[in-house]
């Protein structure tokens, strides 16, 4: 009887982790970051398309973000995508008026067994709020090929756990005076 209960306690166990696992998507670690800090987002692949490996991950860098750099990583092909600021800033006491909008790593193969980590450095903006970084992840393996969007964005009263594919979040907070 005891060992009944175990099994079953083992059994629940079991499937909160299943569960966890399904629901991991891909997710910024410890999405809370202050205002205009830096932060180093960590964008976590729990797992494939389907059982596909991922072969490569695009995140589109929010509006507000106008300083971000991504960490290249071994066995992936790092490319970025600019795009002009309507409102330039100094940075180092240089005028800069481009921001990365768009960040790939791509050529790259991760199992959908296996878990990895893609990096950026960026700067928060200056006002708090929940920022969205849209992910595309394709996948592919011979001539099977499977994408996931992660590209929904909680609409009012809702949130990210109310989506199938949601983006991945940031919660900005206002730096402690
Ligand atoms: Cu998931």
């Amino acid at each position: 009887m005891k060992r009944y209960t175990l099994m079953s306690i083992l059994f629940a166990l079991t499937a909160t982790a299943i569960a966890s696992l399904a629901s991991a998507h891909v997710v910024i670690d410890s999405p809370k970051a202050e205002t205009a800090s830096s932060f180093r987002a960590v964008f976590k692949v729990g797992h494939g398309c389907d059982g596909l490996p991922t072969t490569s991950i695009t995140v589109v860098v929010p509006s507000g973000i106008n300083r971000i750099k991504p960490m290249p990583k071994v066995g992936w092909t790092l490319s970025t995508k600019s795009e002009k600021l309507a409102e330039p800033f100094e940075d180092h006491g240089k005028k800069v008026d481009v921001r990365v909008s768009e960040i790939m790593w791509s050529g790259g193969k991760l199992e959908d067994a296996h878990y990895d980590e893609f990096i950026a450095l960026l700067r928060t903006p200056a006002s708090p709020g929940k920022l969205y970084f849209k992910v595309t992840q394709l996948c592919e393996d011979g001539s099977k090929t499977g994408r996931w969007d992660w590209h929904e964005i909680p609409g009012p009263g809702k949130s990210r756990r109310d989506y199938k594919a949601p983006a991945a979040e940031l919660d900005v907070v206002a730096k402690p005076k």
